[in-house]
């Protein structure tokens, strides 16, 4: 395989100083080549190869004079600007994407006779979009807000796309109610405020009436709506999909990606300053890790159900408002995709790529979940209005890696050109070509599932269970986690103005757990209701008591994996420390640690007054930073290296102190050498570094920087926030 070249992609800091790392071609990003153009060395044009002489001045009548008409050149050029937009996706519209492959780890034929899935020799392409679900395209990547994780396989039975979320359940059971949930979560239709954010009253009017939201809003209300990196969340398929093996025999099957790194976030203040002081953070994060070789990497998983288990749980396995908890079927990890390589053009790979449900391969298909059947018919749709007709197909990044044949013909920028005078089947005037595939050769088959009933507009009873597996997630939270939740509640819901929506939504809590809404209720200075809200999810002649919640004892108390607290905490690859320096520093303070945490494949970051130092052995090194354009909210943890000269300009530095304020509120590690305790103590929080093992201070500086790295492992001490001390 060829190495992709370093190519000048200095698009953010880091790839100016840091080595570039191989990017691998693979079978679709080779695909992708005679596709790109690269301007390096060569003349300017007209877009047809006219060479341009002058693309400073148009045509005029004279020097002063009025533009003329015949200008051709001008009006290629400008007409193609003012048609370069197109419309963002619908939701979804913030993302960013990656080329990478999939390797699988063991054939699985007994489950499922995909291709893909049956060798694990072969390295298929993929193509993964993070997102951001609510804002616009420009919008912050640090909402509160669910996350895109689709994911496209390239293989050789055709494209397959797992489009899922960061988060295993959604907000509504039949699609027929996501337009409704979509409406009232994006910015309100009469002053389009707010932007990118759940927390206001049409989105919480919305779900104080659909009590099946209950489990969603919990995950969405935990961290795991503010990601530290897409490099650290969970994917999800969400609903339950089939596998058949080659006989035919079917099992359902819940998707599941798992990432190396472990599941982190941010804190909530943290993610409210990030949004300003880096809005593409999470953007920056993905493109820098893979252009420094710090490939993210997640490994699959699934989840497997005999068909004939179908009823055996206490939830149906049709509702997306439902996990299969892995303490009842657990997760087998099938194989790991990675991460390897950027795209070449934002628009023209990661926002022309068109995910869809429906792009199955022989061995996966659907089941009834009416979230999912729903879902099938919108994600080609919305695409028509998105990339302009149904020929986006045939735009490179959506290209299968094997050949297309059919008889869909013409249409807007049709681009192939089929050859031949047939385009309809059957025909003999070519042969009958191109021909149906038999099954045994490769021919997609729908599963064979025996359905036998009326046609209505209804709700199974099996549905109506809307709270346990809230309280399952609620139950399963750390302290930490639980208080963050309490607080996200007490934020959203104090952002909304209509006090009934708030007291409607209390009661909803209330459903879940009487502690958690009696402390939102608590912050919110409002009482409980005692009657449950109303479902008002009733059809114009349906029974309202017909459509109530149930409550069913569920089999679990406690979900280990649903906590983040319990995630892989092993090591500080690509974790971004901010050392703080200026003239004078320390140089085996500051080199001893720095080196440790390079060697462990950390991102060190040097921050100083001024972008160079003189250390005090009289050596010049660049700062990466100054003040003006750092901020801890931007770091995972900071060191404050000795020197007399360094350690007595940052305690008068008030950005220096405040840095460390703020990474202390946000419970990150923090270092500092003996020498530079005076800094330490100029912050709000010295008094508590005997107690804080995030705090660490010492005078041996290979030892400082072991307990150090011990302590960024651990990601935060959340433990911390209790006394909330800290005006950072
Ligand atoms: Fe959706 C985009 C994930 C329910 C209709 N959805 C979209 C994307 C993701 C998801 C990750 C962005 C894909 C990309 O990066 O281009 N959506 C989900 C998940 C759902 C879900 C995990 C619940 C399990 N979606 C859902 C429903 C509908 C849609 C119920 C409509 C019936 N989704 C769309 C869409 C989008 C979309 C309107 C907008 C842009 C696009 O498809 O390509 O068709």
């Amino acid at each position: 395989m060829a190495a992709k070249k370093p190519s000048p992609k200095l698009g953010t800091e880091q790839a100016i100083d840091k080595k570039l790392a191989p990017q691998p071609d693979n079978d679709k990003t080779t695909s992708l080549a005679p596709h790109t153009a690269d301007a390096l060395g060569e003349k300017m044009t007209t877009n047809t190869g006219l060479p341009i002489n002058d693309d400073q001045n148009s045509l005029k009548a004279g020097e002063r004079g009025p533009s003329l008409l015949e200008d051709f050149i001008f009006r290629e050029k400008m007409t193609h600007f003012d048609h370069e937009r197109i419309p963002e996706r619908v939701v979804h519209a913030r993302g960013s994407g990656a080329h990478g492959v999939f390797k699988l780890y063991e054939p699985i034929p007994e489950l499922t006779k995909a291709g893909f899935l049956n060798d694990a020799e072969i390295e298929t392409p993929v193509f993964v979009r993070f997102s951001t679900v609510a804002g616009s395209r420009g919008s912050t990547d640090l909402a509160r807000d669910v996350r895109g994780f689709a994911v496209r396989f390239y293989t050789q039975e055709g494209n397959f796309d797992l489009v899922g979320n960061n988060m295993p359940v959604f907000f509504i059971q039949d699609a027929i109610k996501f337009p409704d949930l979509v409406h009232a979560v994006k910015p309100e239709p009469d002053n389009e405020i707010p932007q990118a954010a759940s927390a206001h009253d049409t989105f919480w009017d919305f779900i104080s009436l659909t009590p099946e939201s209950a489990h969603m809003v919990m995950w969405l209300m935990s961290d795991r709506a503010i990601p530290r990196s897409y490099r650290m969340m969970e994917g999800f398929g969400v609903h339950t999909f089939r596998f058949v093996n080659a006989e035919g025999v079917a099992s359902f099957v819940k998707f599941i990606w798992k990432p190396l790194l472990g599941v982190h976030s941010v804190a909530w203040d943290e993610a409210q300053n990030i949004s300003g002081k880096d809005p593409d953070f999470h953007r920056r994060d993905l493109w820098d890790a893979i252009e420094s070789g710090a490939y993210p990497e997640y490994e699959l998983c699934v989840q497997i159900v005999p068909e004939e288990d179908e009823f055996k749980y206490d939830f149906d396995l049709l509702d997306a408002t439902k996990i299969i908890p892995e303490e009842l079927v657990p997760v087998q990890r099938i194989g790991k995709m990675t991460l390897n390589r950027n795209p070449d053009n934002f628009f023209a790979e990661t926002e022309q790529i068109a995910f869809h449900l429906g792009h199955v391969v022989p061995g996966i298909d659907f089941t009834n979940d009416p979230l999912l059947q729903g879902r099938l018919f919108s994600y080609t749709d919305t695409q028509l209005t998105r990339l302009g007709g149904p020929n986006f197909q045939e735009i490179p990044i959506n290209r299968p890696v094997v050949p297309v044949h059919n008889n869909q013909r013409d249409g807007f920028m049709r681009q192939t050109i089929n050859k031949g005078k047939t385009s309809y089947n059957p025909n003999s005037l070519s042969g009958n070509d191109p021909q149906q595939v038999k099954a045994a050769e490769g021919g997609f088959v729908s599963y064979l599932e025996r359905i036998e009933a009326r046609k209505m507009r209804a709700k199974s009873k099996s549905f109506f269970d809307h709270f346990s597996q809230a309280r399952l997630f609620f139950n399963s939270q750390s302290e930490p986690e639980k208080n963050h939740l309490i607080d996200a509640l007490t934020f959203e819901l104090g952002k909304v103005k209509t006090v009934m929506v708030r007291e409607r939504m209390l009661g909803i809590l209330a459903q879940i757990d009487k502690g958690l809404a009696a402390q939102v209720a608590f912050g919110l200075g409002l009482h409980i209701p005692e009657a449950l809200p109303v479902n008002q999810h009733v059809p114009a002649d349906g029974d309202p008591a017909d459509y109530q919640s149930i409550q069913v004892e569920g089999s679990l108390d406690r979900s280990e994996p649903l906590s983040m607290a319990n995630t892989v905490k092993d090591s500080i690859k690509s974790r971004k420390i901010a050392i703080l320096a200026a003239d004078g520093v320390d140089d085996a303070s500051l080199t001893t640690v720095k080196e440790a945490l390079e060697a462990e494949e950390a991102v060190v970051e040097i921050i100083a007054p001024r972008l160079t130092i003189t250390t005090a052995g009289g050596k010049i090194i660049p700062a990466d930073h100054s003040f003006l354009t750092a901020a801890s909210v931007l770091f995972d943890a900071v060191y404050v290296p000795g020197g007399t000269n360094s350690v007595a300009t940052l305690e008068a530095e008030a950005n220096a102190v405040h840095f460390l304020n703020e990474a202390f509120k946000h419970c990150k590690s923090i270092a500092a050498h003996a020498d530079a305790m005076q800094v330490i103590d100029a912050t709000y929080f010295s008094k508590k570094v005997q107690t804080d093992e995030g705090v660490i201070v010492g005078d041996d500086n290979a030892a400082l920087a072991d307990q150090f790295i011990a302590a960024i492992k651990l990601h935060r001490f959340w433990e911390r926030e209790k006394p909330r001390l800290i005006p950072a």
